[in-house]
Order: C-alpha cells, then structure tokens, then sequence
C-alpha cells in the first residue's frame, strides 16, 4: 500500500471511531418537546414561547402584538414590551442517559440581556450580558426519576436596568440624539447597542432567550472551546491548538491527542501526541502543535481573485487508554493575513505609514461595506437565510470584505463559515459604538468575558482579518464629543488600550487589532492609545469619511478625500415606496413633511441634505419644488437612489484608483481599503443601505457590483468635466496582456455612436491602477459638438473581444443640465422563462429584452413583490434593444413575472406630474 493510501483508511477509521466514540450528552431545552411559557411582570400578558427567541417573536405568534412590528409608529407604540419585565418558563425532565454523567451543567448560548435564571429554586446566575455564553454546574439540583425539573429566566427591562445604572455611576452621552426616538443609557449594558436606537434604526429592545439552551452531561473531560492559529513556515504550515477544557475532577492530568484534517474529498493528516493537561488562570487546557506539509492543502484567498476559497474539517479528539473522552470539530483554511503598518517613506515617518491588508504575501485591497445587524431584534437576526442572503449578495457583487459594526452583535457561526466559504475577509469589531463605558470592575469583567468568549469562538475562522475595539470612539474620545475631562480620556484607554488589546493580544497573537475603528493605528498605539495630535488621519489607519456639506456635486471626484483606508463613507437614499406603502396608511405619504416620514428620518437635517444632493446633479431647477409634493414622492425617491449610487460610486471608484498613487509632499494616496456605510438596512426608513430590510437591492447595490468587479475603469474628473484621466484597475494576481480600453462618445438625442476611440493596453499590471488616457476631451475624442450633449462610455475588453468589464457611464455634465426634450421610449420586448443553470440558490430564471430609441440614463427595472435580483440594473442603455437577466428567489411562473416586471429611466423621474 502506499503511504497516502494508508493515511487515507487510517483517517476513514479514525473518523467511524470517532463517531461511536461516548463523548458528552446534549439534552436541547430549546427544541419543539420542550414548552415554554412567558409572562409580564403583573401577569397580565402571558402564552406560549418559543426558545431560541424572545418576547417580540413570541408576542407576534400569540398574535398579542401584530406580525408588523414597525406598522407607522409602531416602534414606539410596541416600546411597552421593552419597558416590562418578562418571565420565561419551562419544565422539563432530564434523560436517565444525562443523569448516569457525573458532571451535568446548564448552559446557554445567549440571553437578552439582563436576567435571573433559576432552576427548582436555585439561582444560577444574575446574567447581564447579551454576548456572553454561560456554564452552571446543576446536578446537585436536578431532579430525576423523571420528576418535573422548573427552569425560570427572568428578564429584568434592559431600558430600566440600564436607566438605574446610570444613575448610580453617570457615564455619557446620557441619551441618543432626540431625533432617534430612542431609549437612553445603552453604554451602561451589555446589549446591541442600536438597539435604543440609531441614525438608520428603531429603538426596539427584546427581551428572550436568543440562543441555544441545553444540558450537557459528561464524564471525566469536556471540550469548551478550540482555537487554531495557522502559521507559515519554510516549506510547510505550522497549526497550533490549544484546547479549553472543563475536568469533572482532578484526576485527568494527561491525555492522548488525535487530530485529523480533511477536506471534503480527502484526508490530509493525522496528528497523535500525548500531552498533559495544564492549567492557566486556573483553567484547565492542553496545547499542541503540528506541521502541515505544503503541497498537501490549497490556499485559501479573499473573493474576486479568481482563485478559491478551499476549507479543511479538522478534528480534535481526547483518549484515555483508548477511550474517546471528548471531541469537537472545525473547520480552518490555510492562509495568512497581515496588517501592514510601514512608513511610505523610509526612515520618515511623518509622512504617514501604510495601512493594508497582506493576504498569502500579497497586498489585498479591501471592497465592501458594513454590515449591520440583520434585524433590530436579536432573536430575529440569527435567521440563516437573511446571513445568506446579504453575504451572497455582498460576493455576487465582488466585495472582498465586510465589517461587522460594532452596534451590532457578534454574528452567528453560519454567519463565519458562510464567509470562510465566500472569501469575504471579516473586520470584527467589539461591540461598543459612539459612546464613552464604564470601567468599574463588575463592568469590566463583563467585557472580559464576552472578549475571551468572542475570540475563543470566531479565531479559527479562514475569514476573520482584523479584530477592532469599538466603532468611531477613538475619534469621539480625542474631540470630546461628550466628555472633555482627562478621566474620560483615561478611562478609554484602560477599556480599549489595555484590557480589550490586552485580552485580543493574549488569546489570539496571529490575526490584526486596531485599537478602534477609525484609528490612527501604529501610531495610536505609539501615542499611548489615543492620538497625541487628532484622530482621522488620513496617512495614518482607517478614517471615516462623510460629505455633509448640502451642495457638493457627488459626480465629481475632485470634492473626495485621499486617505489610506476608508472604513466608512456614504450617503443616504430614501427607501422603495412600496415598502412605505405596506408599512403605513396613504395619508401618512400625501405629505412630505408628515410625522410619518419625518419620524423614519433619524439623521439631523437628513431629509435636506438628500433633497439638496439630489437636487444639485439631477433636479432641473425649475421643477425642484414639485420634488416635495406628495404626488411626485416615488420621483424623488429614485433620484435618491440614484444620487446615492453615484456618490457612493464615484467615491469608491477615486478609492480604487488611488492604490499606486503617492503625494510625496502630504504623504498622501496608497489606498488599499473602501467600505461604504452600510450594507443592509433594518427598517423602511431614509438611510445609507444598500439593499433594504426585505433584502431587496437598491440601485447602489448594483452600482457597487460593477465598481467592485475584479477588474474596473476609473475616471478622473478632477480638472472639470473637459478633462479626464481614465485608470485600469486591476485586483488580479496576473498581469494581463493586450487589454483594450473602448471609449465610445454619444450624444443623449441618439444611439449613434459619434465617435469610437481604441487604446491598446500592452501589459496590465496585477495588483494595480494606472492612468491608460488622459488629456482634454474634446481634443482625445475629436469631440466637435458641444460636451454638455455628450457622453462617453468606457470599457475594457480582452483581444478577443470578450469584456472586461461592464462598459462605464461616464457623464460630462451633470443631468440636470442636459436638455432630455424627448423622453426616452422604452419597452420591455419580451420576457422569457429560461432553464434554471446550476445555482440551486435561485428557483426561476427569465430574460427579458428592452428596447430603446434614446439612450437612457439609469435604466431600472422593477420585479416588485417578487424576490430576487436582476443582472444589471441601474445603467445607461445605449443599445437599441439589450438583455437582462432576472433570478428569482422563489419559484415564479412567466405570467406572474411579466404582470409585475415594470422598467423606467431617469427621464421618466423628470417628468413632473
Ligand atoms: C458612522 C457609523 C454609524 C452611523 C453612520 C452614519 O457613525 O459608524 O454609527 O450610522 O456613521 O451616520
């Protein structure tokens, strides 16, 4: 036999060994056998609940409250839940199998938040952290012989909770900005923090229990938690593991280790070793390592490389005189990632240092966005399908990276693996935002375990990138936002500079952390935690960027920063009118400035500025003020849409081009990072989201997929509109040879090209961006009719003709000044159900042909009510007849589509009523 051979049936053995090896046993308290009940504090309000959730979901099913929670105001009007106290119940028995273990503990995964869980009488825990799994030894109080066992969580309001905290040790901000109609003192409690309320969100907190409960019963040895840190070596992969354990006893000092690592076809290795069982902070663990040979795994790489994203199952398994004690199964990628913090020029380091993302060696710009909580409600952001849906979303459109934003919650580990599998690069933040904390010691042994018990649980994960203490608050502790006093100050650096960076440092030295999100970085971290000068740099760490001026012009990259890495920019849009429509009463629309609508906009002067920046490119003067009646409502709305797509797009697309570029004087340019704000949205509501509540995609959505795509076409409009540099930009490995640039000049009255200019691109750097044409337009293009009738599209295409990218709308001037005195027709000319191709994710495919007689800015078809997404959607139509493609979520017969398949340009939002 060979030796693969060999370790291919040892591996097969030691995995049906494994499996009919006796390891500990789950009784699941939260499965269907298992009833429980809920109630309110005065016993008023009681029915049947269901465990993993929480009171909001319960009171829906019990049809108590209404299944739309936000119907108009009902973010306030359901606020009373939040202010109650509710009492979850249940009685169960335990297994005699359980029972003959010599250790049986109680754990969840997960309550919300604040709560006192007894069991027969027995107070187990006052729990009062949201992020935190617990343990409880129970077998002293357990009953058996099938006797009743009464287990009681009872909620304390986390509002009320938070609001007595506070008053015992005041720390600020008391209360989110009035406009949010939220709740105050989140930052004294460990919960969700936008769940008091945000600038995009209702303030709705539940109340439940949001994770798995259980029993859990062993004998001897448990494994609570694995950690992998893969490191590269020479010629091979070093993989240490160090396991936590729980003895039932004293008398396990030292185990047999057996670890095997597969992937899905074949087994990889095996690794035996004894080791002894030690103890740190008087936790018992074991700690091993191993080499992996390097030719015998595949590496793992972000999306959009053309490369894969190849996981290995690794198990780790404890024996004692070849008894299997305890096992637990991973998964892990092979891969490194770095954060490089180096001076741009060497030996000065005033000119800033760099800040990118390294993965397998090389330098990964990073693309995306930030992702919020699925739902306001905890309970109700678990669900898998709504992490699937916006993570393949987020990969369809080619981003590379996602930050997982610190109001929001650690996400469920479907939610990591799903990334592992997707190549999106993950920045995890600490779930702190926007606020100063307390740091007494009950407060701080609260974060200490949610810190461990995070890292612990997410650090093996291929797609964890970079852990970051807190969102925004490095920036808002320096500029005293609300606190100018030195303790302030110091208090922040204790909570984030030592005991989070400490902890991160200790429990997982591989994978990056930054202090905060923005941060200055490197030179934070120099300065003592907080920036000596100010925080936002833009040559050194992240930075958040926002225009809040009233009248930029969004399509003209000249008015967007330069910085290093853009972690946060965008801008706000107003939500699809069909989802205002379910979610309240016609009168509620008829007028702009109604308590509805203005209630929905929780950003101060939110409503103006998205008025003002749609308005300074897109409304022709004259017409403005129709924009406010409530008869042209769905208009403005799409023009949001649209405003919001272009500057959000021509901001990433400066980002992009910015990779290679460097101002020797300002230490400004190397931009390797560009997350707009925000992914996904919460509610119906004006906000920066790209994809709304029910998982539909705005036009931004789709903007982004074609400014993210692998390849892509960058202008430059900084001089004026006569003036453009145009950049190929590629994230590729591999040069690529021959490229052709396309750039097609039209006029708006007709689909005539003007003129076709063609330059042949010898070699496309990988890795790069670079100025391919440039120079006065008119003069480039021998442009003879006037610019403020033209445009141009651009696009790249390999000798062969086949595309690149898509081609690039590129403007010289903006609409509103161009003169559409005949509306474009369009017409959708036939749909067609077509086979469905191998992703079963989608259930219907259709095509659709659309014609045209005029080019046609913004062209957007509409499915509506049915799910799903279209190829493209959102662009200039230059063709007189063009395809697209529909997928569809459900499956949707023809006729259905064709009723509801509606397609409109922006001259068709020009058109007054
Ligand atoms: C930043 C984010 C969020 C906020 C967004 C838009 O502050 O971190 O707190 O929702 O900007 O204002």
């Amino acid at each position: 036999m060979e030796r693969r051979d060999i370790f291919l049936s040892f591996g097969l053995f030691f995995l049906l060994f494994l499996s009919f090896g006796q390891t500990s046993l789950i009784q699941d308290l939260g499965s269907e056998a298992v009833k429980w009940t809920f109630e309110n504090k005065n016993k008023s309000v009681s029915g049947k609940a269901t465990v993993p959730g929480g009171i909001f979901n319960d009171l829906q099913n019990e049809g108590i409250l209404s299944g739309q929670l936000f119907y108009r105001f009902g973010d306030t009007e359901n606020r009373w839940v939040s202010k109650d106290h509710w009492t979850f119940r249940t009685e169960f028995k335990v297994s005699s199998e359980i029972f003959d273990k010599n250790k049986i503990n109680f754990i969840t995964d997960g309550l919300n938040t604040v709560a006192t869980v007894t069991l027969n009488g027995v107070k187990l825990c006052g729990c009062k952290n949201l992020f935190t799994r617990f343990v409880f030894p129970v077998k002293n109080f357990l009953k058996k012989d099938g006797s009743p066992n009464i287990l009681e969580v009872a909620f304390e309001s986390t509002i009320k909770y938070a609001a007595n905290k506070f008053e015992e040790n005041p720390v600020y901000p008391s209360c989110v900005p009035e406009y949010f109609n939220g709740e105050c003192h989140v930052n004294m409690v460990r919960t969700m923090q936008a769940s008091f309320g945000w600038d995009w969100g209702p303030a709705l907190p539940s109340q439940g229990i949001w994770k798995n409960v259980r029993l859990e019963g062993y004998d001897g040895i448990t494994i609570r938690d694995v950690k992998y840190y893969v490191e590269r070596e020479q010629n091979s992969w070093k993989v240490n593991v160090i396991a936590f354990l729980e003895l039932e006893d004293n008398q396990t000092k030292e185990v047999d280790v057996y670890i095997n690592l597969a992937s899905n076809e074949r087994n990889v290795l095996q690794h035996t070793e004894p080791v002894k069982i030690i103890e740190i902070n008087k936790e018992p663990i074991i700690s091993s390592s191993f080499s992996v040979p390097e030719e015998s795994v595949e590496l793992w790489w972000p999306n959009g490389m053309n490369k894969s994203q190849p996981l290995y199952n690794i198990i780790i398994a404890l024996s004692k005189n070849d008894k299997i004690l305890a096992s637990k199964t991973n998964r892990i990628g092979f891969r490194t990632i770095k954060l490089i913090q180096v001076p741009v020029v060497k030996r000065d380091s005033s000119k800033g240092l760099t800040f990118h993302i390294e993965v397998n060696g090389y330098p990964i710009f990073a693309k995306g966005s930030n992702y919020v909580p699925g739902n306001i409600i905890p309970e109700k952001s678990t669900d898998p399908k709504l992490a699937e849906h916006l993570l393949r979303s987020s990969a369809e459109a080619g981003y590379n990276m996602l930050r997982v934003w610190g109001g929001g919650v650690y996400e469920t580990d479907y939610f990591y693996d799903l990334c592992d599998e997707l190549g999106i690069m993950i920045w995890q933040d600490f779930m702190f935002a926007n606020s100063l904390y307390p740091v007494d010691d009950d407060f701080l042994g609260e974060v200490q375990r949610e810190v461990r018990g995070t890292v612990r649980r997410l650090q093996h994960h291929a797609c964890i990138a970079i852990w970051a203490g807190n969102n925004e608050m490095e920036g808002a502790v320096q500029d005293s936002w609300w606190d100018s006093s030195e303790q302030a100050k110091k208090n922040y650096i204790k909570l984030f500079g030592h005991v989070i960076r400490d902890l991160v440092l200790e429990e997982d030295p591989v994978t990056p952390f930054v202090v905060s999100s923005p941060t200055n970085g490197l030179k934070t971290v120099n300065d003592g935690y907080l920036p000596q000068e100010s925080a936002w740099s833009e040559i050194f760490g992240d930075t958040h960027v926002y225009k809040y001026g009233y009248s930029e012009d969004l399509m003209e990259s000249g008015i967007y920063g330069i910085a290093r890495f853009v972690s946060e920019y965008g801008y706000q849009s107003f939500p699809f009118l069909s989802n205002w429509r379910k979610e309240t009463i016609e009168e509620d629309l008829s007028d702009f400035n109604s308590k509805f609508i203005s209630r929905r906009q929780h950003q101060a002067g939110g409503t103006q500025r998205v008025f003002a920046q749609t308005s300074t490119i897109l409304m022709h003067k004259s017409s403005e003020s129709k924009y406010r009646e409530a008869k042209n409502l769905d208009k403005f709305i799409f023009l949001s849409q649209i405003s919001q797509s272009v500057g959000t797009g021509v901001e990433a697309l400066k980002h992009r081009r910015l990779r290679n570029f460097f101002n020797a004087s300002s230490g400004q340019g190397l931009t390797m990072g560009s997350m707009y704000w925000q992914l996904n949205d919460v509610w119906a509501a004006p906000s920066w989201g790209g994809i709304d509540h029910e998982g539909k995609w705005k036009m931004l959505h789709y903007h982004m997929s074609k400014i993210f795509a692998p390849v892509a076409i960058s202008v430059d409009n900084e001089k004026g509109f006569n003036h453009i540099s145009v950049y190929a930009v590629s994230d590729l490995l591999e040069d690529l040879q021959n490229v052709e640039l396309e750039v097609k000049v039209y006029n708006w009255g007709s689909l005539e090209i003007v003129k076709i200019k063609k330059i042949n691109i010898e070699i496309m750097g990988n890795l790069s961006a670079a100025v391919v044409l440039e120079g006065d337009v008119k003069n480039l293009l021998h442009i003879d009719s006037k610019l403020e009738s033209t445009f141009l599209t651009l696009q790249l295409k390999e000798n062969d003709g086949k595309a690149l990218t898509g081609p690039y709308f590129h403007p010289l001037q903006t609409l509103n000044s161009v003169n559409f005195s005949i509306i474009p027709d369009l017409k959708i000319l036939q749909v067609v159900k077509k086979n469905m191709a191998s992703d079963p994710y989608y259930k219907s495919l259709f095509e659709i042909e659309i014609s045209t007689n005029k080019p046609a800015p913004y062209v957007w078809l509409d499915a509506r009510e049915i799910k799903g997404r279209f190829s493209e959607n959102g662009f200039v139509l230059t063709d007189a007849t063009y395809k697209i493609e529909f997928l569809a979520l459900e499956e949707t017969n023809e006729s259905e589509f064709k009723k509801a398949l509606t397609v409109q340009s922006y001259c068709d939002a020009i058109t007054m009523l």
